[in-house]
């Protein structure tokens, strides 16, 4: 696909849309919405944007709770030709700051109850509009819409135009906004909806966020591109799930649904019957987990591998063997190479970084064109900074980060930013930031400090403090005070003692 063709994600999606009336959302109060609820009300929120003075390329941050409306807001934005930005619920005042000054949208849309307090900080920032939207559909932004138009042209978009900005954490503790292209999201979902088959009858059970690329993009994108429907759940509630999942024929989510799953001792076959399909992403998925849940339901999770920066890369096969511990084989039109230290193709030997070419693959990081240029190697593969090896069947396995990440529940903390806020408190010298296995998130975000000589802080303090700068994912679980850190002859930390150490104290 050349970047200057014409492709609209929404219009892609339009395309394979059945009849208007089908349905294609039903909550877990019952409510439902039809396909055509979202191509009129999506209308209705485009040319209410484009009535206030919105132009292509705008971008719109939305801090909403997930609803159907939020989705007609985002399809919303794609329509018109601007930049979608979702954000985090659980970010703080203080991060939004960083999000709003850095993308510098023409509007933000947040929950009411949050709009005085954001109102002081769009002002100080200079966004233009803020507007609300809440758990119930309500809110400015919808009101406002209910007297435009439901009939709106789609823009004309080119494949290379963004049409979403997502916000990773880095290394250096600053986030980089990730730039998806519509071609990057059309061609991973196409994709997608081939290789996991989805079509008009699949009803796929959606818990996750949808601000982030696994419940907004890869869950309903498959759905929109395929015309099947979504049995809509606001949050991940495990006994919500199991009501819903005996309706539902794809589930999709993080490892911690399915260890949830597994906790329940009458969650069984029963729940499963329609079920066709259980796909596991954002986070390693235990083999234990992998073989009590065939145990369990007869169904072999499908799990496969991808990031904000690439949308998905590698899946394990549909019809073939699904292999535990593995995230399977590179997908259509994806290229995977594993390398050495040196850069060298390690061809199925060995352990070394994986990367990834193809048009999945974001064209960079929003205003850093340096740090684009780091991240990819000269013949335009992407560095993921996951360490990887491929058995002499080409099943992929990920086997570590070369970046210093944690992800808990699925969701990545980079711990330079924890540590940075830590080694702002009064009394500390200096900390760091590691994540230990936890049976229920995976992993979890635990700090090691070092205090000043008399200083006295206690744990309940550290995280006291950090709650009030950043959303609770990040704030750790457990706060260890050591004298000193262990350190290599060159003075770095090791993280790895620490992990050892620690690793049996964290829950
Ligand atoms: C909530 N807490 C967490 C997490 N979520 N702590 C660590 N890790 C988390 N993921 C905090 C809560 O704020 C609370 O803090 C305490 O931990 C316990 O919360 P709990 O009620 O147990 O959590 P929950 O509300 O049930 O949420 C857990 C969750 C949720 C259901 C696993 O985090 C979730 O839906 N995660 C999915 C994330 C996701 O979609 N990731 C995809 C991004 P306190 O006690 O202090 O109040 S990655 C992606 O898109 C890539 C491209 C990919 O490949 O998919």
């Amino acid at each position: 696909m050349s970047s200057k063709s014409q492709l609209n994600l929404y219009s892609s999606f339009r395309r394979n849309f059945p009849a208007l009336e089908t349905v294609l959302l039903t909550t877990n109060a019952g409510t439902f919405y039809t396909y055509e609820d979202a191509e009129h009300c999506s209308a209705q929120i485009a040319n209410y944007l484009i009535e206030m003075g919105l132009k292509r390329g705008d971008r719109v941050s939305a801090q909403v709770p997930k609803s159907p409306q939020a989705l007609w807001l985002y399809l919303a934005v794609v329509r018109a030709g601007m930049v979608f930005h979702p954000l985090n619920t659980a970010y703080t005042d203080e991060e939004l700051h960083f999000f709003l000054q850095d993308a510098a949208p023409a509007m933000l849309v947040c929950d009411s109850n949050r709009s005085e307090a954001l109102q002081a900080l769009c002002q100080s920032v200079g966004t233009p509009y803020l507007y609300t939207l809440d758990a119930d559909g309500g809110g400015t932004l919808v009101q406002g819409a209910q007297q435009c138009s439901v009939r709106f042209d789609t823009a004309a978009t080119n494949a290379a135009d963004l049409a979403a900005l997502v916000y990773s954490s880095g290394t250096t503790g600053r986030p980089k906004g990730i730039m998806l292209s519509h071609g990057n999201l059309v061609e991973n979902i196409s994709v997608l909806v081939d290789y996991w088959g989805f079509g008009e009858d699949d009803c796929l059970l959606h818990a996750l966020p949808i601000f982030h690329v696994h419940g907004l993009f890869v869950a309903i994108g498959c759905v929109l591109m395929s015309g099947g429907s979504l049995r809509w759940l606001h949050e991940f509630d495990v006994k919500t799930v199991m009501q819903n999942l005996p309706y539902s024929t794809v589930m999709m989510g993080v490892p911690t649904y399915y260890t949830r799953l597994l906790v329940e001792r009458d969650f069984n076959v029963q729940h499963c019957v329609r079920t066709r399909l259980f796909v596991s992403g954002s986070a390693p998925l235990l083999a234990d987990t992998f073989v009590e849940f065939e145990q369990r339901t007869g169904h072999r999770i499908l799990e496969r591998y991808g990031m904000t920066e690439t949308g998905m890369n590698t899946s394990n096969p549909l019809r073939g063997e699904r292999r535990a511990g593995t995230v399977g084989f590179p997908l259509p039109g994806v290229e995977v190479r594993i390398c050495g230290a040196d850069n060298n193709i390690l061809e199925g030997k060995g352990v070394g970084g994986l990367q990834v070419r193809g048009s999945n693959v974001f064209s960079g990081y929003w205003n850093m064109p340096k740090k684009t240029a780091e991240d990819f190697t000269s013949d335009g593969f992407f560095i993921t900074g996951d360490q990887a090896c491929m058995d002499e069947e080409g099943y992929i396995s990920i086997v570590g980060r070369s970046k210093d990440m944690v992800i808990s529940g699925g969701l990545n903390v980079y711990p330079k930013e924890i540590e940075l806020l830590i080694d702002e408190l009064s009394g500390v010298k200096e900390s760091a930031v590691i994540g230990l296995p936890d049976t229920d998130f995976g992993e979890v975000v635990v700090a090691v400090v070092v205090l000043v000589n008399d200083a006295t802080l206690s744990g309940e303090q550290v995280r006291g403090a950090l709650k009030a700068r950043v959303a609770n994912f990040k704030v750790p679980k457990r706060v260890f005070f050591v004298d000193e850190l262990p350190r290599n002859a060159m003075g770095k930390v090791q993280k790895e003692t620490m992990r050892k150490e620690y690793g049996s104290k964290a829950t």
